[in-house]
């Protein structure tokens, strides 16, 4: 049985999929990708800069996508957000 982290890693592959493959390219995300992702998934912790601002900052390799790792970075700066949240009463 998976344990929670295993779980919640499961839960952001699955996320970072559901849109990659919009295009059929698993590896990549899109700037429509990456606009939709913002929008639906973690809108309260992204709506402060737009996509565009997004994109550029998780487009390390600047190849025109965000591949897994770099969408790893997002997780990261929303991860540090939201858990700053969760110890507000
Ligand atoms: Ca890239």
């Amino acid at each position: 049985m998976p344990t929670d982290l295993e779980n919640s890693l499961n839960s952001i592959i699955s996320v970072y999929h559901k849109y990659s493959l919009e295009k059929g390219n698993y590896h990549a995300l899109y700037g429509d990708d990456l606009k939709k992702l913002l929008a639906t998934e973690c809108p309260q912790y992204t709506k402060k800069k737009d996509a565009d601002t997004w994109f550029k900052e998780l487009d390390i390799n600047s190849d025109g996508a965000i591949n897994f790792q770099e969408f790893l970075i997002l997780i990261v700066k929303i991860g540090v957000s939201a858990h700053e949240d969760s110890h507000k009463a």
